[in-house]
């Protein structure tokens, strides 16, 4: 096991619903630590840009609706094992199919308006990361 990083986003349809102490509450519960924050109002491009990965997908023009929709929480999450452990407490893109007890399970409404993201890898953590911090933004919390 080793401390990671991961990016979560904390997604209009929640942030609408006044759902963000709740979620964050369930991050920590489940020991993720925050080690930055802030609330962004993304615009079309910067949307689009975050999601690049599924410009092609049927979806992709509704999912940058949704997106830019509202405020959203974007956060950097540190702890042992961060990118699994997230994911693991989001539960299944489509909360039809999330586990009970999952943050999706609890808070999506559906597939498209699925109340939080969470990087799924390595590689797209970092570089989700540095989509929307500076490295100086980050403060480190894990001894
Ligand atoms: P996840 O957010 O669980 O990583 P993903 O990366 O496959 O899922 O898709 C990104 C987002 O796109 C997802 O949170 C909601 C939307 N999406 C995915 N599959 C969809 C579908 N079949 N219909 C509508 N929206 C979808
Ligand atoms: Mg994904």
């Amino acid at each position: 096991m080793a401390v990671e990083r991961t990016l979560s986003i904390i997604k209009p349809d929640a942030v609408a619903r006044n759902q963000i102490g709740a979620i964050c509450a369930r991050l920590e519960k489940a020991g993720l630590r925050i080690v930055a924050a802030k609330m962004l109002h993304l615009d079309q491009q910067q949307a689009e840009g975050f999601y690049a990965v599924h410009r092609d997908r049927p979806f992709f023009r509704d999912l940058v609706k949704f997106m830019t929709s509202g405020p959203v929480l974007v956060q950097v999450l540190e702890g042992e094992s961060a990118i699994a452990r997230n994911r693991e407490i989001m539960g299944a893109t489509d909360p039809k199919k999330a586990s009970p007890g999952t943050i999706r399970a609890d808070f999506a409404t559906n597939v498209e308006e699925n109340a939080v993201h969470g990087s799924d890898a390595p590689e797209t953590a970092k570089k989700e990361i540095a989509y929307f911090f500076r490295d100086d933004e980050l403060c480190a919390r894990t001894r």
